[in-house]
């Protein structure tokens, strides 16, 4: 079904699909042939394709696409809680959800769809997500593929609720990589991070980019708002901008934990790397009537 607009610029263009499980997933296109496409389970972006076809997200051979399991790759949304820190299930409920198409959300900046191949989605709670988790809101995130390539998502949280809410949000971002060996992290040079591998104790980070030897799992705070992911054999960066969330979470599960995860094949831990726009050290608190914004933007650029 397609749902391109004839003239006006700030209406969503998109093609609405089914998964071989019957799901609905959004096709966003550019001009030049680079591509995006978003689950409505989970409002997930499970894939995103430069003009040549290649893809720039990792989704693992074993990852399982019948819901209620969120695949294992593409970019799913940790919220309202990131990992176990908190009453619910690891990463929140929001990732185990149906999403649905937003047709008339609250406008966004005229920037925020000129020029781009956009929809726009709606997560709201069940009545049984209330009694696990009492407090209304809506989630509206706008996904977003520009002229260049470029894969922006907007979240807008907003507290319907009448009593204050806080919470934490993560987009848990995998990235298709050559090898884990040939790959650096810039950007998060001498911060402080707490370590999921140590009980989330604090360490502080050595002065150079970030290589990978071993299993890594760190959140790492208030970092600048542009962080890089090198990759040396494959001649490219992936550039992270981002706002509203302070935080970069950085996973790798290496060998041996691979081997104990399901969905992902054990060696493809090499092809993987997930470096996540995050606001989990402080969590985002919300009065009622009250909406948070974040920006996650991607970018893939050629270096050496
Ligand atoms: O920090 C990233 C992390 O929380 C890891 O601890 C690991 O569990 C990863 O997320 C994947 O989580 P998942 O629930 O998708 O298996």
């Amino acid at each position: 079904m397609d749902h391109s607009a004839k003239s006006d610029d700030n209406k969503a263009k998109y093609e609405v699909t089914k998964d071989s499980n019957g799901v609905q997933q959004v096709l966003l296109r550019n001009p030049r042939g680079a591509s995006v496409k978003v689950s409505l389970f989970g409002g997930q972006v499970v894939s995103w394709k430069k003009e040549n076809g290649e893809e720039l997200l990792f989704t693992s051979s074993k990852a399982n696409f019948k819901p209620p399991m969120a695949v294992r790759g593409g970019i799913p949304i940790c919220f309202p809680q990131f990992g176990n820190r908190g009453i619910l299930e690891q990463h929140g409920f929001a990732r185990n959800r149906m999403w649905i198409i937003d047709e008339n959300p609250p406008p966004l900046h005229p920037n925020d769809s000129k020029g781009k191949s956009f929809v726009d989605l709606l997560f709201t709670p069940s009545e049984e997500d209330l009694k696990r988790w009492n407090h209304s809101f809506e989630f509206r995130l706008r996904v977003a593929l520009d002229f260049d390539g470029y894969l922006t998502m907007i979240s807008r949280v907003r507290n319907i609720n009448c009593k204050p809410f806080s919470f934490s949000i993560a987009y848990h971002t995998y990235f298709s990589i050559s090898d884990i060996s040939e790959v650096r992290v810039e950007g998060l040079e001498t911060l402080d991070y707490l370590d999921n591998l140590q009980q989330k104790e604090r360490f502080t980070e050595q002065g150079d980019a970030l290589t990978f030897e071993s299993e890594i799992d760190r959140v790492y705070l208030s970092s600048e708002d542009v962080i890089a992911v090198l990759d040396h054999e494959k001649k490219q960066t992936f550039v992270i901008r981002k706002e509203g969330l302070p935080d970069v979470v950085v996973w790798n599960p290496w060998e041996k934990k691979s081997r104990a995860i399901a969905d992902l094949g054990d060696e493809e831990y090499k092809q993987m790397l997930c470096v996540d726009g995050a606001a989990i050290e402080n969590p985002i608190n919300l009065k009622p009537g009250e909406e948070w914004t974040g920006r996650l933007e991607l970018s893939v650029v050629a270096s050496t």
